[in-house]
């Protein structure tokens, strides 16, 4: 991939390609294609047809799909399966037929064994039964890296996929509804200092531990990826850094500045017990994360407080839940 390669980046508004738009923008690419939803609907077969015909790109991340933390994942099954298989056929299957030279697709932690040994490898894919909260998205997910290794071993079509672990970064959602833990916790924060609340009510247990990504690192490895791998076997793409639900609820309290009390809803859904993925295959590569997690987080608050809370624009409970999807 050299810098004035035609490279389509499909979900460009989200947290993931957003980020890589950044990042290859950085690396001085300047042949880079996307398109909002409005302008491409992914899910559209002909359209996806016409647009790859018309811009016949040559690299494709695609980091299109719909996306939501655990509420969400819960709530629209059919359509986080329905949007999910569909973005991929449609995309994956035009980038054979119009001769694309690389593919990078985008997994998820989520696709693996609900209870499988940790650290988990590459190689426990289909071990397992699945994490019930997720188990349409993650099989939508297990979808899209079999299709790109059956293009592969048919076609001999270079279409790669990674499975990043849990992401956080700037350009979230950040919404309880519909939003991961980070961005939510960010915003409920603010949201009860705004509100001058003497407590806040979080998810779950507070004893899930997860592994969490600075979006960025993801960005370069996904360059980085796109560069050094090609092969059928998915690859792990992790930080190793993992913390309880209930300590980084702690950490992000500190640096939003709230000073109230914690409570955990043990009604609400935990998830998996634990994520944490083994990364050595892309360490032994060459590529590691660089962001620790207070420093990531310190820069999402400090850019959710510009963005969001002194432009007035917090939406904790936006209710338009259903709506939320990248795929443009
Ligand atoms: O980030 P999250 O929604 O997704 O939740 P998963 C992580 C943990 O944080 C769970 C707890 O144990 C939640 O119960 N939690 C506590 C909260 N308070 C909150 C809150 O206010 N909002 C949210 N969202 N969580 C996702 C999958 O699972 O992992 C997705 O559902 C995706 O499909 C993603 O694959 C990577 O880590 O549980």
């Amino acid at each position: 991939m050299n810098k004035a390669c035609k490279i389509y980046v499909a979900g460009h508004t989200g947290l993931v390609g957003s980020a890589i738009v950044k990042r290859l923008s950085l690396d001085g690419c300047n042949n880079i294609v996307t398109r909002t939803i409005a302008q491409l609907d992914l899910r559209d077969q002909k359209a996806v047809n016409q647009f790859f015909e018309c811009e016949q790109p040559e690299f494709v991340f695609l980091a299109a799909a719909r996306v939501g933390g655990i509420l969400a994942n819960t709530m629209y099954r059919a359509d986080f399966m329905y949007d999910n298989v569909a973005i991929q056929l449609n995309v994956v299957h035009a980038c054979y037929v119009y001769g694309v030279k690389k593919l990078l697709f985008f997994g998820s932690s989520c696709i693996y064994p609900r209870d499988c040994p940790q650290p988990i490898c590459e190689t426990y894919l289909m071990s397992g039964p699945l994490e019930i909260t997720n188990e349409p998205y993650a099989i939508a997910k297990i979808a899209g890296v079999a299709l790109c290794r059956s293009y592969r071993e048919q076609y001999n079509s270079s279409f790669i996929s990674c499975m990043p672990t849990n992401l956080y970064g700037t350009h979230d959602t950040f919404c309880q509804l519909n939003g991961h833990v980070i961005p939510s916790l960010i915003a409920i924060f603010f949201d009860a200092i705004y509100r001058q609340s003497k407590s806040v009510v979080l998810w779950g247990t507070g004893k899930p531990l997860r592994e969490f990504l600075y979006v960025d690192d993801l960005a370069q490895a996904a360059s980085f990826l796109m560069d050094q791998y090609d092969s059928p076997e998915p690859i792990n793409v992790g930080s190793g850094q993992e913390i309880s639900i209930r300590d980084l609820a702690g950490l992000i309290k500190e640096i939003t500045g709230y000073n109230g009390e914690i409570v955990f809803d043990c009604v609400k859904p935990d998830g998996s017990p634990r994520k944490l993925l083994d990364s050595s295959k892309i360490n032994a590569l060459g590529w590691s994360a660089k962001t620790a997690l207070r420093d990531g987080l310190q820069h999402v608050v400090d850019w959710y407080k510009v963005h969001c809370v002194e432009t007035g624009h917090m939406q904790i409970d936006s209710g338009h839940i259903k709506d939320k999807v990248i795929m443009g």
